[in-house]
């Protein structure tokens, strides 16, 4: 019994343990990781509140559990059958009743506040540094940088038997988004056929694309970044390939951007990424 009791404690220990560093996956990349319990690795401005404000929200939650959980324990052991044989006949109290209300009411009201401060924060950037387009497709997603003389590709799942060692599987895309780190970046969403979603975990950005309207929001990934990939993916039920459209962004330094874009331009100018496309979804063959 005893060993028992030890054996499940150190379970859980290790379980709170790779809480804090099952952040990063391999090559200290910017994604979810095996076992990974926790929200993940916070990279943008926005990502850093809401993960702190879910800290809060949890103590918050907590100290409410073990409120209740403790009345209930003092009740059903102080008024049992046992201890209190004669029950008293109230029903009613009004001091009572009006404080189980306007307490929780108090409690919501604190928790409104901040979350309507973040909401707004998160929702666009008054100085947008530069601008990316993203047009979500069945089942890959198109990327536009209307300030760098429109540079336009496509960005294709790689299927699980063209993946290179290291590689992540159902992560991995044959062109990356370049993105500058400590720059704010406007992000503009639409779709060209049905509804999908970009969504980015640790850069707290989620929203849906929708045809024949344009959504907005922004990010700005922070300078520790440099070289590495952040991954998320289409997080809207958009048909048979929906599971297909990973998203990653390879964050850069401000230099390495203006390069990237110089190559970039050569590379997709001769380009035609339509037909693209249509050959590499014909030939994909996923492991389901
Ligand atoms: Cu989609």
């Amino acid at each position: 019994m005893r060993n028992k009791l030890k054996m499940i404690l150190s379970a859980l220990a290790g379980v709170l343990i790779s809480m804090g560093p099952a952040f990063a996956g391999p090559n200290g990349d910017v994604r979810s990781s095996d076992w990974q319990i926790w929200l993940q690795e916070p990279a943008s401005p926005t990502a850093d509140r809401i993960v702190a404000f879910n800290g809060q929200l949890m103590v918050i939650e907590t100290l409410i559990v073990i409120f209740v959980m403790g009345l209930m324990a003092y009740i059903a052991y102080r008024y049992s059958a046992k201890n209190n044989p004669v029950p008293s006949k109230t029903t009613h109290h009004v001091g009572l009743e009006v404080a189980w209300t306007i307490l929780p009411i108090f409690i919501l009201v604190g928790i409104t506040i901040p979350s309507l401060k973040h909401l707004y924060f998160a929702d666009r950037t008054p100085d947008a540094e530069m601008t990316l387009k993203i047009t979500g497709n069945q089942w890959y997603w198109n990327y536009a940088y209307p300030d760098q003389n429109n540079l336009t590709f496509d960005s294709i799942f790689v299927p699980d038997d063209e993946l290179k060692p290291g590689q992540p599987r159902m992560l991995t895309v044959d062109n990356k988004v370049y993105l500058p780190v400590e720059t704010n970046i406007r992000l503009l969403m639409t779709s060209a056929d049905v509804i999908h979603n970009w969504a980015i975990p640790s850069l707290s950005v989620k929203l849906d694309t929708v045809p024949g309207r344009i959504n907005e929001t922004w990010t700005r990934i922070h300078e520790k970044y440099v070289g590495k990939t952040i991954y998320g993916m289409c997080s809207e039920l958009c048909g048979v390939n929906h599971g297909f459209m990973p998203i990653a962004i390879e964050a850069v330094s401000k230099e390495d951007f203006a390069k990237w874009v110089k190559q970039a331009q050569a590379k997709f100018a001769s380009d035609d990424p339509k037909a693209n496309v249509i050959v590499r979804l014909a030939s994909a063959k996923v492991t389901r």
